[in-house]
């Protein structure tokens, strides 16, 4: 049902507002500096659609002093006005039938990014998007369960509705099209009450729990463990690929999206091990070799299903000295989930 897309669009955001630190802003230009757009032109065959430009946002906006804490979040209306201009972007790719691949920046950027393919995907499909999220972290705290208050540690939560904000400068923007929670039929929360309302097992956001997968899982917070078991929501761990490998563990995430579902892949570098990719924000080790983080795109292209792609948490002013390394598995990554390794 999906045509092998020609075209790339790509967008980089180099944004590092949905965390403390900094440099992985400048994620895009390296991945850039490394080859990474000439080498999806030249050896793979693909049209790019890049406007040149790294879209940075070193420079706070709104300023710090305009954008106080909220909910414990951070910096919570930059990192929306970020992603809501970021949804736009994508969108105006998706819908085209290109294939939208963003560069980030931390991975607050996915809130833009899953929205605007889902959106276009709707439009131009008529159908749901599911979400491959690779990353050592499940990113679906809510403002409340969060204990750092960084925004890239819930981009899962607001685009499922798990988390809603209604204020459109944070996130309201979201869930315009999505019943408010408390309203006729949903609970507080946004899922539809059933039989009486005891318990919510859906949410309504933009991405829906159910066409969620996880791989790579190893730094789990409490509060994300119960999420996700109360939303049912599929996750294979480092424990999943130890005891089945990652040949199995792929066979079931994507038997759980079902085929000819149109896929957009989140990769976050920090499901590699830090060995492969050390220069990264927050690092976990006992994560995916090389070629398991590599084997997840190739699989995933292999569908034939895959219409967005978001890489991440790439950020080389951190252990400098694996940095070039860190970019090199980041760009190999972008490769393999568009079919270069594939024969
Ligand atoms: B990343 C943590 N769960 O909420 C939090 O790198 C880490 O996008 C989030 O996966 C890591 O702050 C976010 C402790
Ligand atoms: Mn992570
Ligand atoms: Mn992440
Ligand atoms: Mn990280």
């Amino acid at each position: 049902f999906l045509s092998r897309p020609s075209e790339i669009g790509v967008t980089c955001v180099g944004f590092a507002g949905g965390q403390n630190k900094a440099g992985v802003d400048t994620g895009p230009t390296a991945l850039i500096d490394n080859g990474l757009l000439s080498q999806l032109e030249k050896d793979l065959g693909y049209t790019i659609l890049h406007d040149g430009q790294t879209h940075t946002y070193t420079s706070h906006q709104p300023a710090p002093e305009d954008d106080p804490i909220h909910r414990g979040m951070h910096n919570p209306r930059a990192v929306s006005a970020v992603t809501e201009q970021l949804e736009a972007q994508v969108y105006a790719q998706a819908v085209e039938g290109r294939f939208a691949l963003t560069l980030g920046g931390d991975h607050s950027i996915a809130i833009g990014t899953i929205a605007g393919t889902a959106r276009a995907i709707r439009e131009r499909l008529g159908r749901e998007i599911a979400v491959i999220w690779v990353d050592a972290h499940a990113d679906i705290n809510t403002p409340e369960s969060s204990e750092s208050g960084h925004v890239h540690g819930m981009p899962v939560a607001f685009l499922t509705g798990i988390a809603r904000e209604d204020d459109l400068k944070i996130f309201g923007w979201l869930n315009k099209d999505t019943p408010t929670p408390g309203s006729e039929g949903y609970d507080k929360l946004g899922g539809k009450v059933k039989n009486g309302g005891e318990g919510t097992s859906a949410a309504t956001g933009v991405l829906s729990t159910k066409k969620l997968v996880y791989i790579g899982l190893r730094d789990v917070d409490r509060g994300e463990k119960e999420i996700l078991r109360k939303f049912g929501i599929k996750a294979f761990s480092m424990h999943d690929i130890d005891k089945w490998g990652i040949g199995r563990v792929m066979e079931l995430a994507l038997a759980h999206i079902g085929s000819d579902t149109p896929i957009h892949l989140s990769f976050d570098v920090d499901a590699l091990d830090p060995q492969w990719a050390p220069s990264t924000g927050t690092p976990v080790r006992g994560g995916l070799t090389l070629r398991e983080g590599d084997f997840i795109a190739e699989c995933v292209a292999e569908t034939g299903s895959l219409v967005a792609m978001d890489l991440v948490e790439v950020n080389p002013s951190l252990e400098i000295m694996g940095a070039d390394e860190t970019v090199r598995a980041g760009c190999s990554l972008v490769r393999c989930a568009l079919g270069d390794t594939l024969l």
